[in-house]
């Protein structure tokens, strides 16, 4: 048996060109959709360019034209959706809907990978609006592509690195802070982090194993569960600098969220629900699923302070 053929919806997002790369890079034979929609956006178009100049394959297709998304999911083995999640007022995730339906009238795809790549949807019953339409989503796509009896792979990577390491899990920036950093309650609440190019490594494991059929895989790599002082620790030991801490309560952050944007209150949601609750970590992995870095024991996963070096 060779390896799957995959296409990648979503690829020139920030998680999808990840992926894209880690599909190249194992030597599966690579599609990558290229949406009509992308008009003028040239950024898009010169990374699909780079795309197809590293070996993929380009395929013109649209979320607006069903047959388009059928003839896509027919040339490959296994689909890998990475649309975005919140967007100003609307929220994109169930346009995945459409995608779903083509996958079931194709009929060809022996896995499906839909857009997950965070907190386990199926753990967050209780979220906070308006956070939770992100895991009432996820849940709505998982109900889809199951009563289709889709072949699928659900990836739960915890915080992207990008969003959550550089900035010391401080909201509202991507870089350290200077002087004065926010703790979370008390800052001991373990959490997840995951290098990008190491949640798309871990994914690209998972599709042509048995063993994550019809599982959720969280990547929760034992040296990567963290406290956010465990972070702020190792920032101050690599930087040469002590930070000032205070303490942001629960309630406070909560009560931050009158004032912001849609996608700052979704945000917000998210990060209670991490970094008070400890959504990632408060629950043993069970019989549905499988932690990444005990499937793939030979993928030396990167750790926080050494990704945290291309901030000093
Ligand atoms: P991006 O915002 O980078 O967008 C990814 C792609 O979505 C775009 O490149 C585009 O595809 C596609 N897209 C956007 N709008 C539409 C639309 N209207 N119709 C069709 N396609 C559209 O996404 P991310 O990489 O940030 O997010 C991917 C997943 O990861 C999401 O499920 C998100 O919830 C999750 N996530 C998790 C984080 C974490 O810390 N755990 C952090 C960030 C995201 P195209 O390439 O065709 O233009
Ligand atoms: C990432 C963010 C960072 C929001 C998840 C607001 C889905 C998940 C860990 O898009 O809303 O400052 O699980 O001010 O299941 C965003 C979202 C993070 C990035 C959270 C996410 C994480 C989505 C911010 C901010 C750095």
């Amino acid at each position: 048996m060779g390896k799957s053929k995959v296409l990648v919806v979503g690829g020139t997002g920030y998680l999808g060109r990840r992926i894209v790369k880690a599909s190249l890079g194992e030597g599966h034979e690579t599609y990558v959709v290229q949406r009509p929609e992308i008009g003028l956006d040239i950024e898009k178009l010169q990374i699909l360019l780079s795309f197809k100049n590293q070996g993929a394959h380009l395929v013109q297709a649209s979320f607006s034209d069903h047959r388009s998304l059928v003839d896509a999911v027919k040339k490959v083995d296994v689909v890998i959706c990475t649309m975005s999640g919140v967007h100003f007022r609307t929220h994109n995730l169930l346009v995945q809907l459409k995608l779903v339906q083509a996958i079931k009238d194709a009929g060809n795809v022996k896995r499906f990978l839909p857009s997950e790549f965070g907190i386990d949807p199926a753990r967050m019953g209780h979220a906070l609006e308006p956070g939770r339409v992100t895991f009432d989503e996820k849940m709505e796509v998982r109900k889809a592509i199951e009563e289709a009896n889709i072949p699928f792979t659900y990836i739960s990577a915890n915080c992207f690195a990008g969003y959550f390491v550089g900035n010391l899990s401080q909201m509202g920036t991507l870089l350290p802070p200077k002087d004065k950093v926010l703790l979370y309650g008390d800052g001991n609440v373990k959490v997840v982090y995951m290098d990008e190019d190491d949640i798309a490594t871990y994914t690209i494991k998972t599709i042509d194993d048995p063993r994550t059929l019809n599982k959720t895989v969280y990547l929760r790599p034992p040296q990567n569960i963290l406290s956010q002082r465990d972070l702020i620790d190792k920032w101050e030991k690599l930087s040469g600098t002590q930070l000032e801490k205070s303490s942001l309560s629960d309630k406070d952050l909560l009560a931050s969220m009158k004032d912001l944007d849609y996608a700052s209150q979704v945000g917000v949601g998210h990060f209670y629900h991490i970094f008070y609750e400890g959504c990632l970590t408060n629950f043993e992995i069970g019989e549905d699923g499988e932690e990444a870095s005990q499937l793939y024991p030979e993928v030396n996963y990167t750790r926080m302070d050494e990704y945290l070096k291309i901030y000093l």
